[in-house]
């Protein structure tokens, strides 16, 4: 065994604290797109603070350097090992530690997957803000550490939005608690907030305290359907001022349905006709028939309007799982069909029409690659998934990467948008992050990474090239 790793062993051990057989590694190697893998020296896994503190200081004494990682969820490739680091994986903190109904605020261990705490203060009557497709598996560390955003954004904000306090650990081992619940506390810099979406390479965050909230009485779903995608932007602005419970409004390219019914014939055609573009609508409400009535009267007047085509509600939960499934599916069929280049930008909302065109129009000179588009409408956070084709070879699918990030990039530049919506940068990105950060932003962000992390033992090569 590397001598680094022995040291760190004997300055620390005990049970089940390390996974000892590079037979166990698997899940902690390969990133969830399988575009991103490598060999950690070690993987440890601390059921504390105290033993994340320990760990670090040894970490950074022996030189060896660390991924952080909670659920391995993440697309960029962050929270995987490029190739000898140890892994300190937060998956066994996962307590609730406690809930406060009157402040609407829970305090988390890092590792507590966001289904599980969901569930928690539903039964206390609350929910939580932020939610994804991954919940099942993403954690409240990882979800702060790439400031996750997903289908409730417009209505709540990401994840720096719902977070009261914050528990890190320093690369040299010192703990930095502030596991503050007050709404307000002005007090000096609000330093939780650079770890925010810092994906792991200014400290390792341990605890945090969340704000939650009230469940509403009821939610409505509808799936809507729209003769052509230059009405969105209409759409968006039109059901904004008229919904005003307004939680959720997502866009899905026919291609996407497509696929699930290729990947699951079990998925039904939502529609009697085909359409060229769908949009899920979710409204918080009131409660019972004339909360449903009200919010099938808003969509009669999208019809009218001629902004929708055609509309279904759910009337049951089984209906509304089936009418979210259609957006929230198609991440995981990409991935039975082939390898993917993720795109996750971000264009003004009103641009969201012509950005797909350009995208489509980009595709076609790229043979054997079939092109998914969806996103979070509210936001004008688009999805571009690239598409391994069944006959395209792993070496073209990696050889044309460049070329598509460069087009797609370049189309993101010209409408003013981001690279990175919400899945952060982590390595696939980071020759893109001039695209959307100054080089005065980009070299403050160093000054802080070499303050913070001296020795550069915290994810070396995310975000930026290690130095
Ligand atoms: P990981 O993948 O383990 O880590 C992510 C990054 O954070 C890595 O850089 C890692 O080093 C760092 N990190 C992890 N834990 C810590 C810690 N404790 N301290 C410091 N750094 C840490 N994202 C969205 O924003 N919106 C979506 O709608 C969305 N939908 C998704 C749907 C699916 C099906 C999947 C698979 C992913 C989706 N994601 C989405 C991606 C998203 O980034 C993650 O799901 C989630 O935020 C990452 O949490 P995780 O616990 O899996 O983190
Ligand atoms: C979503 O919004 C996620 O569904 C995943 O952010 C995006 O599949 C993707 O590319
Ligand atoms: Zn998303």
């Amino acid at each position: 065994m590397d001598t680094a790793v022995s040291r760190l062993r004997t300055a620390l051990d005990g049970p089940g604290l390390y996974l000892d057989s590079p037979a166990d590694f698997a899940p902690y190697s390969t990133d969830w797109t399988r575009k991103f893998s490598g060999a950690p020296s070690l993987v440890a896994r601390p059921r504390s603070t105290e033993q994340v503190a320990k760990l670090l200081a040894a970490c950074d004494r022996h030189g060896l350097p660390v991924v952080p990682q909670c659920g391995n969820t993440g697309m960029v490739g962050g929270g995987v090992p490029r190739g000898g680091e140890v892994v300190i994986n937060l998956s066994r903190m996962n307590r609730i530690e406690s809930f406060d109904p009157i402040a609407g605020t829970v305090q988390v261990e890092a590792g507590v997957v966001l289904q599980t705490l969901n569930e928690a203060v539903a039964a206390e009557g609350f929910f939580m803000p932020v939610d994804l497709g991954a919940r099942g598996s993403c954690q409240i560390g990882g979800m702060i550490a790439t400031n996750a955003g997903g289908l409730r954004v417009l209505r709540y904000g990401h994840m720096r939005d719902q977070l009261r306090g914050l528990e890190v650990v320093l690369a040299d081992g010192t703990v930095l608690s502030n596991l503050n619940k007050l709404k307000k506390n002005n007090t000096g810099l609000d330093l939780k907030h650079l770890f925010v979406g810092s994906e792991g390479i200014l400290g390792i965050i341990t605890r945090a305290v969340l704000q939650v909230v009230p469940k509403p009485p009821s939610l409505e779903t509808a799936l809507l359907a729209l003769e052509e995608r230059r009405t969105l932007p209409a759409l968006l602005k039109n059901v904004r001022a008229s919904f005003r419970g307004l939680s959720s409004l997502e866009f899905i390219v026919r291609d996407a349905i497509d696929l699930l019914r290729e990947v699951d014939p079990g998925v039904r055609e939502p529609f009697k006709e085909i359409y060229p573009v769908y949009v899920v609508v979710e409204e918080e409400t009131g409660q019972g028939p004339v909360a449903r009535e009200e919010f099938a009267d808003r969509l009669d007047k999208l019809l009218s309007q001629g902004l929708v085509a055609d509309a279904i509600v759910a009337d049951s939960e089984t209906r509304t799982r089936e009418l979210w499934g259609y957006r929230e599916r198609p991440t995981e069929a990409i991935s039975r069909t082939g390898l993917t280049h993720k795109f996750d930008v971000t264009v003004p909302q009103g641009d969201i029409p012509r950005f797909c065109d350009e995208i489509e129009a980009m595709a076609k000179d790229y043979a054997g690659f079939r092109l998914f588009l969806y996103g979070h409408l509210g936001d004008g956070n688009v999805h571009v998934n690239m598409v391994q084709g069944r006959h395209l070879t792993k070496e073209a699918f990696y050889a044309a990467e460049k070329a598509i990030a460069d087009r797609v990039y370049g189309e993101v530049a010209a409408l003013g948008g981001s690279v990175s919506a919400e899945h952060g940068i982590g390595v696939m990105k980071r020759d893109y992050l001039g695209h959307s950060r100054s080089e005065a932003e980009i070299a403050t962000m160093r000054r802080l990474k070499a303050t913070l992390d001296p020795n550069g033992i915290l994810n070396p090569g995310v975000m930026f090239a290690a130095k």
